[in-house]
C-alpha cells in the first residue's frame, strides 16, 4: 500500500484528491489547520474513526509555516508522494496578506523539500507542487506552454514564482522526484465561495430563487482557461508516476472572459443577460426569461423581470495589478502524460449552477422557517 501526505487537504483540490488516492488504494494522511470551528466539509464522508480497527485516512494537526511540525509528520508517516496543495491561495486576498503569503506559499515548500532532505527520504519521498498559471501573469505569450516565460503580478504569484524554482533546484541539486504542475483555473462544485466562478454560481441561483438582488463583481474582461477539479487532480498524480520528474502545464486549451461565465451560469437557469455600459458603469441586465424553464427548476417566476440590472460592477474588486489573460497548451501533458480533461466548460458551469442551487433552496427554506441564513461576511 503506497502512502500520500496532502497538505491543503480541507481545501478544493484536496478534498478531490483524497477520495481519488483512496479509491487507488493508498493510504492518505492529510494536513490540517486548526481552526476554533470545524474547517472539514469538503472531506467530511471520508472521515475515518481513529477508534475503528482497520483506517486508512488520517488528518493531522499542522501548519506550512512550522517546520519543526511539518518535519515530525513526516516523520511520522514516511510518505511515498507528498502533494503540496496548503496555500494561502486568493490572489486578491494576498494584496492584503504579502507576508504571510509569502511565508505559507513560498517558504512553505522549502521547508517541505528539506524536511525530505533532512529525514534523508529524498530518494524515496516523490514531491508535487501546485504551482500556478498565475505565475504568466502579464502577458507575454499565448498560449502559455512550460517554456513561456514568467511575470508574476501579485504576492501570491510571486511566492508561487519561489515555490516553482525552489522545487527545480531541489530536483537538480539533490536528485529528487519534485515537480511543478503549473495549473490553470480549476473549479468544481467544491470551489471557495469567494472565487469569481463560484461566486456568480451561488449569486445566480440566490437571484433566482429571489434571496438576493445584485451580485457586483471586478474585471468582467478578465479571461480565463477554467476546467474541472476532478480532471486537475488526476494530472497531479500521473506527474507523480512518470519515469523522470518534470514540469506539466495542465490546461484545457480554451479561454473565456468572466462577462461570458456570468452569462453561461444564468442561461442555466431560464436567465438570458446583456451587458450594456463600459467600465465601471456596465451591468449585466435581464433581457429574456425563460419561464418553463423557471417553473420546471422549481423557481418562483415573480422574482425575475426583464429588464432587471443583476449584475454591476464594484470597483472594489479590481486587482492593483491584474491577470489579463490565461490560455494554457497543454500538449506536453496529453503526449507524456496520456492526459486530456473529460469535462468541457458547460457541463461545468451546469454542475456548480445546479449544486448551487440545490444549496440556496435549503437555505430558501430555512428563511421560509424563520431561520436567519445571512452571509455576514460575503
Ligand atoms: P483552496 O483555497 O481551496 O485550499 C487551500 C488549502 O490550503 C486549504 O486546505 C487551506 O486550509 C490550506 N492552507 C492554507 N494556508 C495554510 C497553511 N498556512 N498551512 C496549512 N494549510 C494551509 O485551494 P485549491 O484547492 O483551489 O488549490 C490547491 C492548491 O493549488 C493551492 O496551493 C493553490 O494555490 C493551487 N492552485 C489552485 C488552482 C485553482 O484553480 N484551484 C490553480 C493553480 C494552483 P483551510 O481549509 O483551513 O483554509
Ligand atoms: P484567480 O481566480 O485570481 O484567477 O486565481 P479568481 O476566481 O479569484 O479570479 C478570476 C478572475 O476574475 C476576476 N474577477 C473577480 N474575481 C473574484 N475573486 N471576485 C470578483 O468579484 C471578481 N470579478 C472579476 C479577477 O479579477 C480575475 O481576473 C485562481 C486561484 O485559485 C489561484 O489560487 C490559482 O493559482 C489561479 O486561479 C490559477
Amino acid at each position: 500500500m503506497k502512502t500520500a501526505l496532502i497538505t491543503g487537504v480541507t481545501g478544493q483540490d484536496g478534498a478531490y484528491l483524497a477520495e481519488f488516492l483512496l479509491k487507488k488504494g493508498y493510504f492518505v494522511h492529510g494536513l490540517k489547520r486548526r481552526s476554533s470551528m470545524f474547517n472539514t466539509d469538503r472531506i467530511d464522508h471520508l472521515y475515518q474513526d481513529r477508534h475503528e480497527h482497520k483506517i486508512n485516512f488520517k488528518l493531522h494537526f499542522g501548519d506550512m509555516t512550522d517546520s519543526t511540525n511539518l518535519i515530525r509528520i513526516i516523520q511520522e508517516t514516511q510518505p511515498d508522494e507528498i502533494y503540496n496543495l496548503a496555500a494561502m491561495s486568493h490572489v486578491q486576498v494576498s494584496f492584503e496578506m504579502p507576508e504571510y503569503t509569502a511565508n505559507a506559499d513560498g517558504i512553505g515548500m522549502l521547508r517541505l523539500l528539506e524536511a525530505v532532505r533532512i529525514l534523508g527520504l529524498q530518494h524515496k519521498t516523490r514531491i508535487y507542487q501546485a504551482s500556478t498559471s498565475e505565475l504568466y501573469g502579464l502577458v507575454q505569450a499565448v498560449p502559455q506552454s512550460e517554456s513561456t516565460p514568467f511575470y508574476p503580478r501579485s504576492p501570491y504569484a510571486v511566492a508561487k514564482l519561489y515555490a516553482y524554482w525552489i522545487t527545480v533546484n531541489y530536483r537538480e541539486a539533490y536528485g529528487m522526484y519534485a515537480c511543478n504542475g503549473i495549473l490553470f483555473n480549476h473549479e468544481s462544485p467544491l470551489r471557495g465561495e469567494t472565487f469569481v466562478t463560484r461566486k456568480i454560481t451561488r449569486a445566480a441561483a440566490k437571484i433566482a430563487l429571489g434571496l438576493q438582488r445584485c451580485l457586483y463583481l471586478g474585471n468582467l474582461s478578465a479571461q480565463r482557461d477554467w476546467g474541472h477539479a476532478k480532471d486537475y487532480i488526476e494530472a497531479m498524480w500521473l506527474i507523480l508516476q512518470q519515469q523522470q520528474p518534470e514540469d506539466y502545464v495542465i490546461a484545457t486549451g480554451i479561454t473565456t472572459t468572466v462577462r461570458d461565465f456570468v452569462r453561461m451560469a444564468f442561461a442555466e437557469l431560464g436567465i438570458e443577460i446583456e451587458f450594456s455600459g463600459k467600465d465601471q458603469h456596465e451591468r449585466g441586465v435581464i433581457i429574456d426569461v425563460d419561464y418553463d424553464q423557471v417553473q420546471a427548476l422549481g423557481l418562483n417566476p415573480k422574482h425575475l423581470h426583464p429588464g432587471q440590472d443583476v449584475v454591476r460592477v464594484d470597483a472594489r474588486y479590481f486587482r492593483p495589478t491584474e491577470v489579463d489573460l490565461l490560455l494554457g497548451d497543454p500538449s506536453k501533458a496529453k503526449t507524456q502524460l496520456g492526459w486530456t480533461p473529460k469535462y468541457e466548460l458547460p457541463e461545468l458551469v451546469k454542475e456548480m449552477v445546479h449544486a448551487d442551487l440545490t444549496l440556496m433552496k435549503k437555505d430558501e427554506h430555512l428563511k421560509s422557517g424563520g431561520f436567519n441564513t445571512l452571509n455576514y461576511f460575503e
